[in-house]
C-alpha cells in the first residue's frame, strides 16, 4: 500500500534546447550585390506597344458598319470603312484597358447612330523600377544565396545545426547552405530545412543579423534603432512528423559568452514562441513583447538593443523526421497589440515531441517515471518509455511514444512490469508509474500549483492500457500529502506519506477512452479520495504538485502498457 519510497526517474528537468548550438553562423562567401526587386515597383516607365490590337465595337441599332483598326503605339489611329446605313450624328466611345493609358483617338468617318467601341489591345509594358529597398525586409531568399538581404544595415548568413543524433542528417548542412529552389511562397526560393534522427536537443535553422567575418563572437544588432517591434514570416510544413517549431531571437543575455553573449549557465534559452506548422503556407506575426523564454532557462531580460539573429528549432528528440520551409522574413514596427490571453486549459497533447508539458499559464514541468527501488524483493518493477525502447533510470529523459490519440503523432506511454510481491520492512508493495509536475522544480523542492484561482474544476485526458494490467490509479500529490523530503508538509510516521488524493480506474482497454475527473474531494462532489492507509489531509486545490498514473500492489507481477494523451483542465 505504501508508496513512501519513491525514486523518481527522469525528474531532471532536462533543458531540451539548452545545448542547441548555433553553429556555422558566420560563414562568409562571395556574393554578388543583391539585384532583386524590392518592395512594390512604381511604374514610371515608357510603354512599348508590342501587342496586336483588336477592336470590338457595338453599334446601335444594327446592322453594324465595319471598322478597321490601324494600330500604332500609345497613339493609335482608327479608320472606319464600310457603308453606313444609319443617319444622324454618331457618338463613338472607346474603352481602353491598357496601362499606361493609351492616347488613341479615333475618327468615325461614316456618320451613323450611336456606336460603342471597346479597345482590347494587349500591351507589353516595360516599367522602370524606381522602388527603394524596404529596410524592414530581412530576406526573401530570391537571390538564391546564403546571405540575408543587405537592408537595414544587415549582412549576416544563414546557418543550420543539429544535435549529435541528427547533425549528419540535416539538410542543408550549414557549410553548404542554399535556399531551396522549390517554390517559396509565391516566389522562386525559400529556406527549406529537413532532417531526422535528433535525440538530444533537436535541430535548428537560422541566421545572424550581422556578418562577423567568421569570428567566434557574434555582433550585436539593435532592433530599437529602426523601431523594430516584431517580425512576420511565412512558414509551411512540407513533410515529416514534427508539426511545430520554436521560433527564437537570440540576444545578449541568453547567448553564451563564447559566441558574444553574457550567458554562462544553461544558455541558449532564447526568447521565442512555439509556432504550430500547417501544410500550406501561413503568415506568422510575432511581436517581440509576446515572446517568452523556455521554462528551463534561467530568467533573464530580453535586450532588444543587443540581438544576434533569429532561428527556427525542431525540438523533437525522438528521431522524427522534420521538413519545413520559411520565407519572406520581415520586421514590423509600431506598438504591439496586447499579449494574447493564453488558453490555460490544455495541459499537454505531447505533439511537440518533447518531455515538457505546455509552457503556459505558469506551468512547464516535465514528464517522468517513478518506481520502487530497493534491494528488497519487491523492488523489481521496470519502466520503459518511447515505444518501450527507453529503459527509465535516474536521469534518463522521458521520451514520448507514437502514435497518439485521434491520429496524432505522440502520447505519453510507459511499459514494463510491476514487481512481484509485497515485503518488509513496511509491508511495502511494488509500484511504478508516470506523471509530471505542473511546475518544474529543477533539483529543488516541488512547487505549488494553484488550480483554484484559474477556476479549474476538473481535468480530462485520454487513456488506454494494452497489456495485462487494466487498471491504474490517477492521483495528484499535493503539498500536504508529500513528504518533507520533496518539499511537502507530510511528517507522518514512515510509510504514511504519499497517500495522495486520486481516483482508481479499472477496465481500461487498448482503445483510447476519455476520462473526466472532477478535481475535488468526493464529499464536495468531486471524484478524489485518499486510499486511507496514510496520513489524512484535506485536498488543497492551491497546492497541487503533480499529476500521476500509478500501478501498485493491486497488479503485482502484471505487465503493463499505459498511454495518456490530450490532457486538459476544464
Ligand atoms: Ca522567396
Ligand atoms: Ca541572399
Ligand atoms: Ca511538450
Ligand atoms: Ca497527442
Amino acid at each position: 500500500m505504501k508508496s513512501w519510497r519513491i525514486w523518481a526517474l527522469g525528474l531532471l528537468s532536462i533543458p531540451v534546447a539548452a545545448l542547441l548550438v548555433a553553429g556555422g553562423c558566420t560563414r562568409k562567401i562571395a556574393v554578388a550585390p543583391s539585384s532583386v526587386a524590392l518592395g512594390t515597383p512604381t511604374d514610371t516607365g515608357t510603354s512599348t506597344n508590342t501587342g496586336t490590337s483588336t477592336y470590338t465595337k457595338t453599334s446601335t441599332p444594327t446592322p453594324s458598319p465595319t471598322w478597321t483598326a490601324t494600330v500604332a503605339g500609345p497613339t493609335s489611329t482608327f479608320t472606319f470603312t464600310g457603308t453606313s446605313t444609319f443617319t444622324g450624328t454618331p457618338t463613338n466611345t472607346y474603352t481602353d484597358t491598357n496601362t499606361p493609358t493609351i492616347t488613341a483617338t479615333a475618327t468615325n468617318t461614316v456618320p451613323g447612330p450611336t456606336n460603342t467601341f471597346t479597345n482590347t489591345n494587349t500591351f507589353t509594358n516595360t516599367p522602370t523600377n524606381t522602388a527603394t529597398p524596404d529596410p524592414n525586409l530581412i530576406d526573401n531568399l530570391e537571390d538564391g544565396d546564403a546571405q540575408i538581404m543587405a537592408n537595414g544595415g544587415r549582412s549576416g548568413y544563414w546557418f543550420t545545426s543539429g544535435d549529435t543524433g541528427c547533425s549528419a542528417n540535416i539538410s542543408p548542412q550549414s557549410a553548404s547552405f542554399a535556399p531551396s529552389a522549390a517554390p517559396g511562397n509565391g516566389s522562386n526560393f525559400a529556406t527549406r530545412f529537413s532532417g531526422t534522427g535528433c535525440n538530444v536537443t533537436g535541430a535548428l535553422v537560422g541566421f545572424n543579423f550581422l556578418d562577423n567575418g567568421g569570428a567566434a563572437a557574434k555582433l550585436p544588432y539593435n532592433l530599437n534603432a529602426n523601431g523594430y517591434t516584431g517580425v512576420v514570416f511565412d512558414i509551411k510544413q512540407n513533410a515529416g512528423q514534427v508539426s511545430s517549431v520554436w521560433f527564437a531571437v537570440s540576444s545578449i543575455n541568453t547567448e553564451p559568452t563564447a559566441s558574444g553573449g553574457s550567458c554562462s549557465v544553461s544558455c541558449n534559452g532564447h526568447y521565442g514562441m512555439t509556432v504550430p506548422l500547417t501544410t500550406s503556407w501561413q503568415s506568422v506575426t510575432i511581436w517581440f513583447s509576446w515572446m517568452n523564454q523556455p521554462s528551463w532557462a534561467p530568467p533573464v531580460a530580453f535586450d532588444p538593443t543587443q540581438t544576434f539573429g533569429m532561428q527556427w528549432e525542431s525540438k523533437d528528440t525522438t528521431g522524427k523526421a522534420f521538413d519545413f520551409s520559411v520565407d519572406n522574413i520581415k520586421f514590423i514596427t509600431g506598438a504591439a497589440p496586447p499579449t494574447p490571453t493564453p488558453d490555460c486549459k490544455p495541459i499537454d497533447n505531447m505533439e511537440d515531441g518533447d518531455n515538457q508539458i505546455n509552457t503556459v499559464c505558469g506551468r512547464g514541468g516535465y514528464w517522468y517515471t517513478f518506481i520502487d527501488k530497493d534491494t528488497n524483493a519487491w523492488g523489481q518493477s521496470t519502466a520503459y518509455s518511447g515505444n518501450g525502447n527507453v529503459p527509465m533510470a535516474a536521469g534518463v529523459t522521458f521520451v514520448m511514444s507514437s502514435p497518439g490519440n485521434a491520429g496524432s503523432n505522440y502520447c505519453a506511454d510507459i511499459t514494463g512490469k510491476v514487481g512481484p510481491i509485497c515485503g518488509n520492512p513496511y509491508n511495502t508493495c511494488p509500484f511504478v508509474g508516470m506523471g509530471f509536475d505542473f511546475i518544474s522544480a529543477g533539483s529543488g523542492p516541488k512547487v505549488n500549483y494553484d488550480i483554484q484561482t484559474p477556476g479549474f474544476i476538473g481535468c480530462k485526458f485520454y487513456i488506454k492500457a494494452a497489456s495485462t494490467a487494466t487498471g491504474c490509479r490517477f492521483k495528484l500529490p499535493t503539498y500536504e500529502t508529500s513528504p518533507t523530503s520533496v518539499g511537502g508538509s507530510c511528517t507522518g510516521a514512515s510509510g504514511q506519506c504519499s497517500d495522495d488524493w486520486g481516483i482508481n480506474f479499472t477496465g481500461l482497454t487498448p482503445a483510447w477512452t476519455q476520462k473526466t475527473v472532477a478535481l475535488d474531494q468526493v464529499v464536495n462532489g468531486g471524484d478524489l479520495s485518499q486510499e486511507g492507509w496514510g496520513m489524512a489531509t484535506p485536498f488543497d486545490r492551491t497546492k497541487v504538485y503533480s499529476a500521476q498514473w500509478q500501478f501498485n500492489n493491486s497488479q503485482p507481477g502484471q505487465n503493463y502498457d499505459l498511454a495518456i494523451d490530450d490532457m486538459v483542465f476544464y
